[in-house]
């Protein structure tokens, strides 16, 4: 595919740049002037900025990694099916996420979550049949153990989608309960040592209106809040409650190393101090078989309620506050807030959620395979693309980006299979595509698969890989406390020191269409010097007698 690609100038390809677009955009002198400066200077051992015009897009800036082993990780969400076939069935699989995975630690993740992959009659597998099993779609326990050898062997962590606000209808122990309730004489009472399953579940004989549904063939009703096939669990239930902790024993031997609690919000509907100890005797059970266990927790809500479940005192909660084309990253991405209301956000993460619980680690994303994607929230803007890309690296805690994203994948409509489409990995080579799920409605992508992108030092996936070298040189990005740099933080501009033992950096914003000039005197950034940067036009930030000039949609890291 290379030698097919139009040989371009630089001048042309900024000139298209502006266009938004990414498509044919190789250069090969773009590249080989990349690789000429990073070793040079790495053999001078300087950090000299300002290179010349020719060398545009160059980046000089790289330092050592320096990747802490906690907690607070770049984790890559990935849809199992739509990611890698390895069988040629058309269906990704766990085996095709260990093919893959010298990409995903290439590109900088060190954790992964795995939507559900245990046995379910649906594509996304959020109703389980089987707690213990791995759906046969995706292969079998064994795969994934040598998944979890695999990714523990490059300091990947991997988290599992624990679905246990309902199950599947089909389950073994919703048949059984609705079996025995259905044989059960008018008026007399179920005895759970006969059937200890109908404990499991909330059957009842009243109807409880929305969301309760007829035990078929019996004067029995159980909830299924999302869908009459989930029947919902009781997870107040002591045998339940003991089975779970079995299950979590299960898949933490097999090595996972962290849950992602689907629906806690939803455990159960209007008792959030409940749904708050549900999250923290699962936590703390696991925390004792492994103390670096981690658990983030789906909890779609606002500002306020995210902080509530704080007091669970579990590790994170998705910050959908932040999140989708409506949150505040992708809206400062495309200028709907400012970055001075950017900083005050995550000024605002760190008093409320902090406040709550010292030890949360924040999870931000731009978007999940619940969401549109960003590139139809930015209108397949590329330079809007990165920015919100860029953004969401310079977060605290462990930024999630859902698979995809890294190449700028589109999403069609509101259906949730359109959301969550076969990774386009080349235009070429079919090896390892999957199927998209039925149903899906699927466009043309206006952004080249994976192979031509990695090709290409302009492309988004490039961009996406410095931001997250950024995260793993700078251990203070994720862990650093926030204070804002007040005199700076004004419409498109902002800046922020971050302090983690005892070091301090600096973050500036421009997320403005011009490239602005900062004057750094008198703000505690002008001892620092150029630490790294992301430019969505492949353009330098460099400082000169204490200025600071920043293209177009920007963030540099000063220390
Ligand atoms: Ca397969
Ligand atoms: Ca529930």
């Amino acid at each position: 595919m290379k030698g097919e690609l139009p040989m371009i100038s630089n001048i042309q390809a900024q000139g298209m740049r502006k266009g938004g677009r990414l498509l044919g955009l190789l250069s090969p002198f773009c590249l080989a002037a990349f690789f000429l400066c990073s070793c040079a200077s790495k053999e001078t051992g300087l950090e000299e900025p300002g290179q010349s015009a020719a060398e545009a897009g160059s980046y000089a800036y790289e330092q050592e990694l320096n990747i802490i082993d906690d907690n607070c990780r770049n984790y890559y969400e990935i849809f199992v099916r739509s990611f890698y076939d390895s069988d040629g069935d058309g269906i990704g699989d766990l085996n095709g996420v260990t093919e893959k995975l010298d990409y995903i630690e290439e590109m900088g993740f060190n954790g992964i979550w795995l939507m559900p992959i245990m046995p379910s009659p649906t594509y996304h597998k959020y109703d389980v049949t089987d707690y213990y099993g791995v759906d046969s779609q995706y292969g079998t326990v064994e795969d994934f153990a040598r998944l979890t050898q695999e990714c523990h062997s490059r300091g990947i962590r991997v988290a599992i989608d624990f679905v246990i606000n309902h199950t599947s209808s089909q389950h073994e122990w919703f048949r059984q309960a609705c079996a025995y309730l259905k044989e059960l004489p008018e008026g007399e009472e179920p005895d759970l040592s006969e059937c200890p399953y109908v404990g499991y579940y909330h059957f009842s004989r009243e109807n409880g209106g929305e969301g309760f549904y007829r035990v078929p063939g019996s004067g029995w009703y159980y909830e299924g809040s999302f869908w009459s096939e989930m029947p919902d669990l009781d997870l107040s239930c002591k045998p339940l409650k003991q089975e779970l902790e079995r299950v979590a024993d299960h898949w933490l031997e097999l090595g996972a190393d962290g849950f992602r609690m689907d629906a806690a919000m939803h455990f159960e509907e209007r008792d959030q101090t409940f749904n708050e100890e549900t999250l923290n005797w699962l936590y703390t059970y696991c925390r004792q078989k492994n103390p670096d266990f981690y658990m983030v927790s789906e909890v779609w809500a606002n500002r306020s309620v995210i902080a509530d479940y704080y007091q669970s005192r579990t590790p994170s909660m998705f910050n959908f506050d932040a999140a989708g084309a409506e949150g505040q990253l992708i809206k400062a991405a495309r200028g709907n807030l400012s970055a001075a209301g950017l900083t005050a956000a995550m000024q605002a993460y760190q008093e409320e959620f902090g406040g709550v619980y010292e030890d949360y680690i924040d999870a931000p994303f731009l978007t999940n395979h619940d969401m549109n994607r960003v590139a139809n929230a930015l209108m397949n803007d590329a330079g809007e693309m990165k920015m919100a890309c860029g953004l969401l690296m310079m977060m605290n805690g462990s930024p999630f980006v859902y698979y995809g994203e890294e190449i700028g994948m589109a999403s069609k409509g509101i259906k949730d299979e359109s959301k969550r489409t076969a990774m386009y990995w080349s235009r070429t080579d079919q090896t390892g595509m999957t199927e998209n799920p039925d149903g899906a409605e699927v466009m043309s992508p206006a952004f080249l698969p994976v192979d031509e992108q990695l090709e290409d030092e302009d492309s988004i996936l490039n961009y996406y890989r410095r931001a997250l070298r950024l995260r793993n040189e700078n251990p203070e990005i994720a862990r650093g406390e926030i204070s804002l740099v007040e005199s700076l933080c004004s419409g498109s501009q902002a800046a922020i020191q971050k302090t983690w033992q005892g070091s301090t950096l600096g973050i500036v914003y421009n997320t403005g269409e011009e490239p602005v000039e900062i004057a750094l005197s008198g703000t505690g950034l002008e001892t620092m010097g150029i630490r790294g940067y992301l430019t969505a036009d492949g353009g330098e930030v460099t400082i000169k007698d204490g200025r600071l000039s920043m293209p177009a949609r920007s963030i540099c890291i000063l220390k």
